[in-house]
């Protein structure tokens, strides 16, 4: 517990030190404000420093998983893989954190366990979970959209007298598998990362498997020094392509439809696209697969035939093979050999769909209708409580003591996914119902944005908070319902797609994210300011000067 009683105040404070909190914590240097940032980890990274299991790695090719901000930055930075992995990316961040002296602005360690806003004072009251207490007029969480982990409450973990653990909490030193009966339950995009490491390591490996995926071959490789010259030589279009494609990647449209080719053509384009990997498998083969549910057909029997013809026991096979959800239905994982993991002797593969886990015993885990399987050591690769889990999970109050959690019992709602009603002068970076895209490259257009807000804060002598209406946000809450009723996604609701908060047991489900494209979030997001800040409410509260209060 901090001694220090006293409390410091800054114009503004960013909660969180990963891509967003970095990116926004530069803006506001940039406009000359006294800020703080508030890491809860002993270092950079966000979810870069948490999630450090074994194969932790992007989905994003490696040359824009990462800023643009700084052309010197981009032309210095040597990214080595097609995919970096999880120390590769942290290495990026702390160089970053570096180059632009922002380690001097940021406390580690420093948990935000609340939030209050005082409404006569027009500030907000932060708290740490040491004790530390700060004051400011913006409050900007950056928590991420992934940075709350979740794990079912399975009866009987206490009793466990193996070891287990959170992949998002993976500890430093790492954990030494060898010789050891593991257990693997989750099978999203971070199972599918862990298990073909943990096979290769461990004495035997059962993996618990509710959902199958549709995983797809991410073919990393090193970048040649040809690759890496050519990337650096093509940034401006390479960035200008990220701008317009759907999910802020440097893939252009396939200019073809499913409709237009004949079955032998389609074969042909997905086997090309298979063999090139990542999610240009999805994006270069076809323009419909998201949208029509005949081509997401097409494209998702030839991921089921590529499972049977990898693995070598039919019945695995089948029940690796998903056919409850459309490709893109859910987020589909990219896999390191990961089918292939299921051809090793060592590794057994249990559905616990129609018979799930039921609890956690003394030596193993325990389904439904008794089953035990003994093991050494439980992984939860379960997932997180998506875009809300990192706002939720703390004590956040905004006027007339207004909880989050109750702002958003019925589901989040937010105005362009960066403020929501009844929380004055609070941006966040990455809210609810913010794109689904590559990450870094939208958190720097709404770092942006953030900065212009706060600046016309700044400069206008009448009035000092701006909030979200109620109207604007249910305008917004509309927009994207109606974006993603327009996609395969939304029948992903049964199958516990955390894309709709659909995988947290009693969330309420709403439209996590903008499923719109990132170009039609760029322009709303203009579109607000150029319409005189339409959709917020903006008031004159006491003046607050910086310095310690
Ligand atoms: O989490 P998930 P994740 N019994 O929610 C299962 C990003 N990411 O950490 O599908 C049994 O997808 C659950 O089963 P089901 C990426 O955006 C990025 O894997 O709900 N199983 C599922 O299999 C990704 O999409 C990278 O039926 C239970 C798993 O746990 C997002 O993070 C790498 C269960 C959870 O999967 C989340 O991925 C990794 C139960 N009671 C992650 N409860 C990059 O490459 C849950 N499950 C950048």
């Amino acid at each position: 517990m901090s001694t220090d009683t006293t409390t410091d105040h800054y114009d503004a404070i960013v909660m969180g030190a990963g891509f967003g909190g970095l990116r926004v914590s530069i803006e506001l240097g940039r406009l000359g404000l006294n800020y703080r940032t508030l890491e809860a980890g002993s270092g950079v990274g966000g979810v870069w420093f948490w999630n450090r299991y074994p194969g932790a790695r992007t989905d994003s090719e490696s040359w824009v998983y990462c800023y643009q901000f700084d052309k010197d930055l981009l032309d210095e930075y040597q990214w080595t893989d097609r995919f970096p992995n999880q120390p590769q990316v942290e290495a990026y961040l702390n160089h970053v954190a570096d180059r632009f002296d922002l380690r001097k602005n940021i406390d580690f360690e420093a948990e935000v366990s609340s939030a209050e806003y005082d409404e006569d004072e027009g500030l907000w009251r932060i708290t740490t979970a040491d004790g530390r207490t700060y004051t400011c007029k913006y409050f900007i969480p950056a928590g991420g959209p992934l940075t709350a982990s979740w794990r079912p409450s399975f009866p009987g973990l206490d009793d466990y007298q193996g070891q287990w653990l959170h992949t998002s909490r993976w500890p430093k030193e790492g954990i030494d598998v060898r010789g050891k009966r593991v257990a693997v339950i989750g099978t999203g995009a971070t199972g599918v990362q862990v298990i073909p490491e943990v096979a290769r390591e461990c004495e035997h490996l059962t993996v618990l498997q509710r959902t199958p995926n549709y995983v797809i071959p991410a073919r990393n490789h090193p970048l040649t020094a040809d690759e890496q010259r050519a990337i650096k030589m093509d940034y401006d279009k390479i960035w200008a392509r990220c701008r317009e494609q759907f999910f802020a990647m440097p893939i252009p449209p396939a200019n073809r439809m499913t409709s237009d080719l004949t079955p032998q053509e389609q074969q042909r384009i997905l086997e090309r696209g298979w063999e090139t990997g990542g999610f240009r498998f999805i994006f270069e083969t076809f323009d419909d697969t998201i949208a029509v549910p005949e081509a997401n057909k097409i494209v998702a029997d030839f991921v089921r035939e590529k499972i049977r013809a990898i693995v070598h026991v039919p019945e695995t096979a089948e029940k690796l093979a998903p056919k409850d959800h459309p490709i893109a239905g859910k987020r589909p994982p990219l896999g390191h050999y990961y089918y292939e993991a299921y051809n090793r002797e060592n590794v057994d593969l249990v559905s616990v769909k129609e018979n799930p886990i039921e609890r956690i015993s003394e030596k193993g885990i325990v389904l439904a209708d008794g089953t035990e399987f003994e093991v050494d050591v439980i992984i939860f690769a379960t997932g997180f409580d998506a875009l809300t889990g990192a706002l939720t999970k703390i004590d956040l109050r905004g006027r007339d003591g207004l909880t989050i959690k109750d702002a958003w019992a019925d589901g989040a709602q937010t105005h362009i996914g960066v403020a929501t009603k009844g929380f004055p002068n609070l941006f966040m970076l990455f809210g609810p119902q913010t794109p689904f895209a590559n990450f870094p490259p939208v958190a720097e257009d709404i770092s942006s944005w953030i900065g212009q807000a706060i600046k016309h804060l700044e400069e206008s002598p009448d009035f000092d908070t701006m909030e979200a209406t109620q109207e604007a946000m249910d305008a917004w809450n509309q927009h994207v319902t109606d974006l993603v009723n327009a996609t395969v996604i939304a029948q992903g609701t049964d199958v516990h797609s955390w894309m709709l908060g659909a995988n947290i047991p009693g969330k309420t489900h709403r439209v996590l994210f903008h499923f719109g494209g990132v170009a039609s979030f760029y322009d709303s997001c203009q579109k607000v300011i150029d319409d005189g800040w339409s959709g917020f409410e903006f008031r004159q509260v006491a003046p607050v000067t910086a310095g310690a209060v």
